[in-house]
């Protein structure tokens, strides 16, 4: 049985706790978990190694929560897709904002060789916290030139900014960037965005080690309609 001390004291501490996070400034927009539903997986690990460069390792574990602020939904759901191939080998550019991140046949999109993009429109200026990329999962599969960027305007000429690279060598003329290659899973790859804010987001690849073809399941952009300017994201670090 507890005694009444205990719970008085209990009390306090939640009150106090309570009360400190209410009187930092810093934290007048509540952060929380995001709300990530994955797919079903189609394989654990990798049988054989992977002879890519600046690989990351593969990992088992859960992805750990990614704070955004509370309020924070997938923009992307549904939002008009285009892209440098528009007529697909195999399915459409609006399955990558659809909302079915399954690998089976029929729910991705096969794009053209060699370098290629897709551009989502969030058809207004939204503070980004997250990107997340699923191109395929039916087997390991690691993609070159993954390269993801935010821009005021759809032809990626005015404030573009860029989120991911991974393209090391620059071959894709873009800059060289510095973040690594990742193999392909039902988690998807996260992008922080730090709270950027923009309306339209493109992601570039440059086919996989399987074959020079480009594949989505999914993009989902995780933010909030950009109208708060007093905004205390990003996170403090
Ligand atoms: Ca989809
Ligand atoms: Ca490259």
């Amino acid at each position: 049985m507890k005694s009444p001390i205990t719970e008085i004291t209990v009390a306090i501490f939640a009150i106090v706790l309570i009360a400190s996070i209410g009187l930092n400034p810093k934290d007048t927009s509540e952060l929380v978990p995001l709300d990530i539903t994955l797919p079903q997986p189609m394989y654990r690990g990798t049988e054989k190694p992977i002879r890519v460069d600046h690989l990351k390792k593969i990992s088992t574990e859960d992805r750990p929560p990614f704070l955004a602020p509370v309020g924070t939904t997938n923009v992307a759901l549904g939002k008009p897709v285009a892209g440098s191939d528009e007529a697909p080998i195999i399915g459409e550019l609006s399955m990558i904002t659809d909302g079915d991140k399954e690998a089976g046949d029929g729910s991705y999109v096969e794009l053209g060789p060699f370098l290629q993009h897709v551009t989502i429109d969030l058809k207004r200026a939204c503070e980004i916290f997250a990107v997340v990329v699923w191109h395929y999962h039916q087997q390991p599969q690691i993609y070159f030139d993954v390269i993801v960027q935010v821009a005021d305007d759809s032809d990626f000429v005015k404030n573009v900014r860029t989120l991911f690279n991974n393209d090391t060598d620059n071959s894709a003329g873009l800059g060289a960037g510095t973040d690594m290659h990742y193999v392909e899973t039902n988690k998807g790859e996260l992008i922080d965005a730090k709270g950027v804010k923009a309306r339209y987001v493109r992601l570039y690849s440059n086919g996989n080690n399987n074959n020079d073809l480009n594949h989505y399941i999914e993009v989902e952009v995780y933010g909030k309609p950009a109208e708060n300017q007093n905004s205390t994201y990003p996170k403090p670090v």
